[in-house]
């Protein structure tokens, strides 16, 4: 399939998604463009990122599960256990480049990971990741007022403190932690580290 143009997936996500879920989207996007503006990274990229990057949020758990038995995607235990909230992410990859005709690796990237994050992101994974956090109508997640300036300021430091709140949250509902969400925390913990000598 030829790449789909920015015009095109805006409808198709229209479609696809409930009012909420689509709402989200677009506000998803034009925060990704924002921060790829202040960060020298490329806006379109973002803006086609942000747009595809919850394209399978509406697909049932099981659906998910079994998307990735299809096609060869592997389901580690903690994503078999959590779907809706883990697989998504690797499933909308998957549609991004199947559907969607997305062959931009940094793009497709950018959506498998922005759930868990992963070590040593590129600034566009940083940014998707980030602007799903901070967009304007994201009201409950703690400290967001300041995670929102550092955004537009420091793109790691922003990632850290979003790792740290989230795997506090996750440990407040007893949520099972991804070992990939572990793995990046521990990455970008060890960045920040003070260097003593
Ligand atoms: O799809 P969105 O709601 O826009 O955002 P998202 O794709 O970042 O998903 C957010 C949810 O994913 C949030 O409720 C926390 C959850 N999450 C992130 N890392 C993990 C996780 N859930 C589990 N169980 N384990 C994780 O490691
Ligand atoms: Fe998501
Ligand atoms: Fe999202």
């Amino acid at each position: 399939m030829k790449t789909a143009s920015l015009k095109n997936i805006r409808k198709a996500m229209e479609k696809e998604l409930n009012s909420k879920r689509y709402e989200h989207t677009l506000s998803v996007a034009y925060t990704a463009a924002n921060l790829a503006m202040i960060h020298e990274a490329d806006v379109e990229s973002a803006l086609v990122a942000g747009m595809l990057h919850d394209c399978a949020k509406c697909i049932s758990g099981k659906k998910l599960i079994s998307i990735c038995r299809k096609n060869s995607i592997p389901v580690s235990d903690v994503e078999m256990a959590n779907p809706s909230a883990l697989l998504h992410a690797k499933v909308g990859a998957y549609y991004a480049g199947e559907k969607y005709g997305i062959s931009d690796k940094d793009i497709l990237n950018a959506i498998k990971y922005h759930t868990t994050g992963r070590p040593d992101m590129s600034k566009l994974e940083k940014i998707l990741y980030i602007a799903d956090y901070i967009e304007p109508g994201r009201k409950h997640a703690s400290n967001l007022a300041r995670i929102r300036v550092m955004a537009y300021q420091n793109l790691n430091g922003t990632l850290l403190k979003i790792l740290e709140d989230t795997l506090s949250y996750l440990m407040s509902v007893d949520g099972q932690i991804d070992t990939m969400t572990k793995k990046t925390y521990e990455f970008y913990k060890n960045l920040h580290k003070p260097i003593d000598n």
